[in-house]
């Protein structure tokens, strides 16, 4: 357990669980393997207990977390007016805006905010925010650890799957010998590594293939090639019959152009409405570029979302790439 300055008191979050009549989990939009994998592992673990718990979400559950143990219980959409949850707890969003839900939800419930992103903008009723955590899974371990409950397979599968993407496969600056010690006592109590890795990294579809050839063929340089760009308009999506979550680690073959500093994946999610996600190497702070855009996230790994067309959004994000790579935004 992460012994923070600040310190995340579990055991009063443990109570404030405990106190809940009807406990609603939720994560961000478009959410990933960690966001969905802390939702699953704190759901069996409320369960476990005897809790009425229930997991919903804006998006759907994303194609590689379907295998896992509990993710058929989660529904999608916008919320259900029948839904009436005293507590709140938003998984891994930085931000309120990032749930995409009404006001509402944290109007008449108690919102607790358990989350690693820097950025995140404290907006629970209690929040619990430590960005040196590896994933917002590795925190849910911490609060099952408080809450006794036993690590069930399910459990297990979940978490591990949620640090494992969360961690790039254990390759971050995120990585310690804490991660691996508690990867080994997930494995011990049941998560399959190689079946985590099968779902994460080898379960794709076809199309996403067409669709990788598209965002490859808008790959270039900017920035005396310290800064390295992709897109995907809503055309190309339509033409490869494919969605944004197939766009899902396109960012990493930039990325990995050795001379390359800022990696720039643009994404249309509507018709003036783009999905900007950044990953930094050696110091650069993308995270930072990403608040001063409205968005947020790690040092290394961020997003924002931007109103526009590609190329007046295009032509905003470079001005503040610019300016990271020339040390105005730290
Ligand atoms: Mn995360």
């Amino acid at each position: 357990m992460i012994d923070t300055p600040e310190g995340i008191n579990w055991p009063s979050i443990d109570q404030a669980l405990s106190q809940a009549k009807n406990i609603h989990l939720i994560t961000h939009r478009l959410p990933d393997s960690d966001g969905i994998g802390s939702q699953i592992a704190l759901y069996h673990g409320l369960r476990q207990r005897g809790q009425a718990v229930f997991m919903h979400n804006y998006d759907p559950v994303p194609r590689i977390c379907r295998y896992l143990d509990g993710a058929e219980l989660i529904t999608h959409g916008k919320r259900d007016p029948a839904m009436h949850p005293d507590v709140v707890v938003s998984l891994d969003a930085g931000s309120f805006s990032r749930l995409h839900m009404p006001d509402s939800l944290r109007q008449s419930a108690t919102l607790i905010n358990i989350d690693h992103h820097a950025s995140n903008t404290h907006f629970g009723a209690i929040n619990a925010i430590d960005d040196r955590y590896c994933a917002t899974g590795a925190m849910i371990f911490d609060l099952l650890a408080v809450m006794h409950t036993p690590l069930s397979p399910a459990i297990a599968q979940a978490l591990y799957a949620a640090i494992l993407t969360d961690t790039g496969s254990f390759r971050n600056n995120s990585v310690n010998a804490d991660v691996y010690r508690m990867v080994a006592t997930l494995m011990d109590a049941g998560a399959d590594a190689a079946l985590a890795a099968e779902h994460a990294y080898a379960s794709h579809k076809f199309e996403r293939f067409n669709l990788l050839k598209e965002a490859l063929d808008t790959l270039c340089l900017s920035n005396n090639q310290r800064t390295a760009w992709m897109y995907l308009d809503a055309s190309m999506f339509a033409r490869t019959g494919c969605v944004v979550e197939d766009s899902e680690g396109f960012i990493d073959y930039a990325r990995s152009i050795g001379i390359v500093d800022v990696t720039v994946m643009m994404c249309q999610l509507e018709q003036e409405t783009w999905k900007i996600t950044f990953r930094g190497k050696r110091g650069i702070n993308v995270g930072a570029l990403a608040t001063t855009l409205g968005g947020g996230g790690h040092r290394y790994a961020a997003g924002c979302t931007l109103e526009g067309s590609n190329a007046d959004v295009r032509a905003r994000v470079q001005k503040a790439v610019t300016e990271t790579l020339q040390g105005a935004i730290l």
